[in-house]
């Protein structure tokens, strides 16, 4: 793989967060993607995200799966841990990290080839087992890296760049990240910032299985009329669902709220989700109704974008298993070996 490093020389009054690190340091080497692609443009809303919630980047796990989608992690927060895996098996990689060390945050990076064919089955268990974690699909409708064939989020009728119609149903991952019990779901589109940087932050706070769905135009291969995940076509059919902001330990950091209904979601962790409303009768705690809404907009030829779902109970694989609180490389020999009488015990209770 390509990799350039950034020159590491930036402006003194560059501005730092709350761990004293400026936003220079959460980036990672310079892109090799395409100029344009909207994959770029996700790598810095993650940036952004990480910068503003003060993550120390060491403090993150970020695996990823094949595809130019999952190239990016080397893009971003290049002092984090990563792991770049096998095609389609990023959440099955990233569930064994999660289990062995709960203490990291984790990102999971995926393309809608990664994740709806070949890791269909291994997106659909870590998202219904809870894995505490922010999963995120650069969602371009095709196989970009491996020059542009339909991938299962492409649309039906929708036409590849030398003329191909697609026959073939959608997977919409958001709706069946709904379906899979996934604590928080989300889509957006790469070239709407605003929308989709408090998504990012919202979802690495949750303590659950949070999953946003990209919409992120290849320009190389699904850019031109006939597509239905280009920048034009997805701009003219975005339906924004709610504005979010968040307000860390209940204090405000962002005061701006045009007027309209507004619903605040407490997370686990203090931090309150404000969300204000664009369209009436939607209400993001309810699972059935997140389902409905966004089968209902979409037989209206809308996509829907924004905060579709969120449990503000969560709960994630290590409470329902019971596991150790710590670190499994930090527990010490006593807790490793416990000794003959607990063996015993443990061999009782399976007789
Ligand atoms: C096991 C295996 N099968 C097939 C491939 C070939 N391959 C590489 S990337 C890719 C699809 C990538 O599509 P997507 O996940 O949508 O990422 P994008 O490039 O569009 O961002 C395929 C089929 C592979 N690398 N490994
Ligand atoms: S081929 Fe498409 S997905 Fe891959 S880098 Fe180029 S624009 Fe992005
Ligand atoms: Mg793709």
């Amino acid at each position: 793989m390509t990799f350039l490093p950034k020159p590491k020389l930036h402006h003194p009054k560059l501005p730092t967060n709350t761990v004293g690190l400026t936003r220079r340091d959460y980036e990672g080497a310079i892109s090799t993607l395409c100029a344009g692609c909207g994959h770029d443009s996700i790598s810095a809303a993650i940036i952004q995200a990480c910068f503003n919630l003060s993550l120390p980047p060491h403090r993150i796990a970020k695996l990823s799966g094949i595809g130019c989608s999952s190239k990016t992690p080397t893009y971003f927060l290049g002092a984090a841990h990563g792991f770049n895996s096998v095609h389609g098996r990023m959440p099955s990689v990233l569930t064994g990290a999660y289990l062995a060390n709960r203490d990291l945050v984790y990102l999971g990076v995926s393309g809608d080839g990664d994740s709806a064919s070949i890791g269909f089955g291994q997106f659909a268990h870590s998202i219904r087992r809870g894995v505490n974690m922010t999963y995120i699909v650069e969602n371009n409708g095709v196989y970009g890296l491996t020059k542009g064939q339909f991938s299962a989020t492409s649309d039906k009728g929708s036409v590849a760049k030398k003329g191909a119609v697609n026959t073939d149903q959608p997977i919409d991952l958001a709706a069946i990240a709904v379906q899979l019990g996934a604590t928080f779901v989300a889509r957006s589109f790469s070239g709407d910032k605003e929308q989709l940087v408090p998504l990012i932050e919202a979802a690495l706070l949750h303590e659950g299985a949070a999953f946003i769905d990209v919409l992120s135009p290849c320009v190389a291969f699904n850019n031109h009329p006939g597509s239905t995940k280009s920048y034009d076509y997805v701009r003219e059919h975005n339906e924004a669902l709610n504005k979010l902001d968040i307000m860390f330990n209940r204090q405000e950091i962002t005061v701006s709220y045009a007027p309209g209904e507004v619903t605040d979601v407490v997370q686990h962790d203090g931090s309150v989700l404000r969300l204000r409303k664009l369209h009436e009768g939607h209400d993001p705690t309810n699972r059935a109704s997140a389902m409905h809404h966004i089968m209902d907009r979409k037989a209206a030829g809308e996509i829907v974008t924004g905060l579709i779902y969120v449990d503000p109970e969560p709960s994630a694989l290590h409470e329902h298993l019971g596991t150790v609180t710590g670190p499994l490389n930090a527990l010490g020999d006593a807790e490793l070996c416990p000794g003959v009488d607990a063996l015993a015990k443990v061999n009782a209770s399976l007789r």
